[in-house]
């Protein structure tokens, strides 16, 4: 039997998953699960990255104390897009931002003054996000901050935990292409542009691609550990990434949702997919496992609902999403909707206030329970999928047949519910545990037990149960489809 170790950082937790396989079958067991929970100083917002750390530790500590020291590799994914400034020593310079972090307000219109957005796009072939590692760095480099002049080494989260167990400076290409500052076509820097913008060149690490072995843990961190120099692997670093090689797709033609803090929904593409289309509509298109690239939207998703929960925990009304979904689900249909995309619900805090301001901006009725407001955010997100699969198949000019939810977000059996409705088409849910399952396969292809992608979905597939929901009440939620855009499109 072979263990491996994958951790898994979400944006609110973070997990340490024990897997073992058989040549066939992959078995998970959690390990670890911590907090992940942000730092407001001074009215920035950082992560806590040496807690992070120190959590990934106490994940290999528990393995080693529990019988398992015979783990035969580690990986590490996390969410996108932010990063740390190692010096010339290899100290880490400050605490890393949070990408929810006010400091990239205004950035892509400043970007923009120095190279045009259609350039930028045509390029990198990723969306325009605020909080896209290029408008970090220009927000930095245009305030003249002093971490960045003294900053020698930029690296992504994961691949400054990897850094940290092993000593090993790399850029993992998956999380690497999150940063909106690689040219999508050859999978390298884009360095003229970044010199167009001003971005220092020589804090970027090499790219590697995933699928290899990255390093081993360093003698220090093994002997603090009790474990051998086990290897670690470079995986799909980028959680997203991760969760798309999980699904469990056995036919050409499908779109997935990674569902989580964020809804990603797209398609696995073999090459970029950059045109007008895709750059009015916001298409992203990052790199994948394989050399593949994952053609996609970013939708707000759960956040909204996780910070609702916040809102009424803090309030001291405190319940579980298992009480807060039978409730809603008592609740009246299509009573009010919200964009989950609109720039107001990006921010953390008051969001329950923040669903009534808009429904009220929006001449609808406000929703007054916990339960409508839980109502109106499901089915403002299942309409959401649908505009996002709609826009994507006809971007790509076919229809997609079936939909996989894959992550955390599966086990909302509203939500898959609703989507299915929505988008009339079957939704097949599972595995929840799909970043970490993402991130065992990619090291089982990394140390060669499965053969390739296929095969490792294959293990999947026999390893995980799914669920299946078809759709219902399809004419109903056509109707809310003309009201939903009609709302979403208002100026207010
Ligand atoms: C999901 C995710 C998304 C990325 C967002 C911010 O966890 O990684 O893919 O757009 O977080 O990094």
């Amino acid at each position: 039997m072979l263990k491996l170790l994958a951790f898994d950082y979400g944006a609110s937790s973070g997990r340490g998953i024990l897997g073992k396989f058989d040549g066939s079958r992959l078995e998970i067991e959690e390990v670890h699960r911590f907090a992940n929970e942000p730092v407001t100083v001074n009215g920035h917002l950082y992560w806590d990255i040496l807690r992070l750390y120190h959590e990934l530790k106490q994940g290999i500590h528990k393995c080693t104390v529990n019988g398992h020291k015979d783990i035969g590799s580690i990986g590490i994914d996390t969410w996108g897009v932010d990063f740390g400034l190692l010096d010339s020593e290899g100290n880490l310079l400050g605490n890393p931002f949070h990408y929810r972090d006010i400091r990239t307000e205004g950035m892509i219109g400043e970007a923009a003054k120095l190279v045009s957005k259609r350039s930028i796009y045509e390029e990198t072939g990723i969306a325009f996000q605020k909080f896209n590692t290029l408008y970090q760095l220009l927000s930095m480099s245009l305030r003249g901050s002093p971490l960045l002049e003294k900053a020698s080494t930029m690296l992504f989260i994961p691949d400054l935990l990897n850094y940290f167990l092993t000593g090993e400076k790399a850029s993992e290409y998956t999380i690497a292409s999150t940063a909106q500052m690689l040219d999508s076509r050859k999978g390298q820097w884009a360095g003229d542009m970044l010199k167009k913008l001003g971005i220092p060149q020589g804090i970027l690490a090499n790219i590697i691609k995933p699928g290899a072995q990255l390093g081993k843990l360093s003698t220090m961190v093994s002997t603090e550990l009790g474990m051998g120099r086990v290897p670690v692997m470079a995986v799909a670093e980028h959680d997203t990434g991760s969760a798309v090689v999980s699904v469990p797709a056995s036919q050409d033609r499908y779109a997935y949702i990674s569902s989580g803090t964020w809804s990603l929904l797209g398609v696995e593409a073999a090459a970029p997919v950059i045109n007008d289309d895709t750059y009015r509509l916001n298409y992203t298109n990052e790199g994948g496992f394989n050399n593949s690239i994952r053609l996609l939207k970013n939708i707000m998703g759960l956040w909204i609902y996780q910070e609702c929960k916040r809102a009424w925990d803090k309030e001291g009304e405190s319940t579980s999403f298992d009480q807060l979904e039978q409730e809603a689900s008592k609740s009246t249909a299509f009573l009010s909707f919200i964009d989950p995309d609109d720039d107001m619900f990006y921010n953390p805090g008051g969001m329950p206030g923040k669903i009534r301001e808009y429904c009220s901006k929006t001449g609808q009725r406000v929703p007054e329970t916990r339960a409508e407001i839980v109502r109106c955010i499901m089915e403002s997100l299942a309409l959401k999928y649908k505009m996002a699969l709609y826009g994507l198949e006809n971007i790509l000019g076919y229809t997609l047949p079936v939909l996989h939810i894959v992550g955390g977000g599966c086990k909302n059996v509203m939500l898959s519910q609703f989507t299915a409705n929505a988008i009339d088409r079957p939704v097949i849910t599972g595995p929840t545990e799909a970043t970490a399952v993402g991130n065992l396969v990619a090291q089982l292809v990394a140390l060669g037990e499965v053969g390739s992608l296929a095969e490792g979905r294959e293990v999947v597939r026999n390893s995980f149960p799914c669920r299946a929901y078809a759709p219902a009440d399809v004419r109903q939620w056509d109707e809310a489809y003309g009201r939903f855009i009609s709302i979403i499109d208002k100026q207010y």
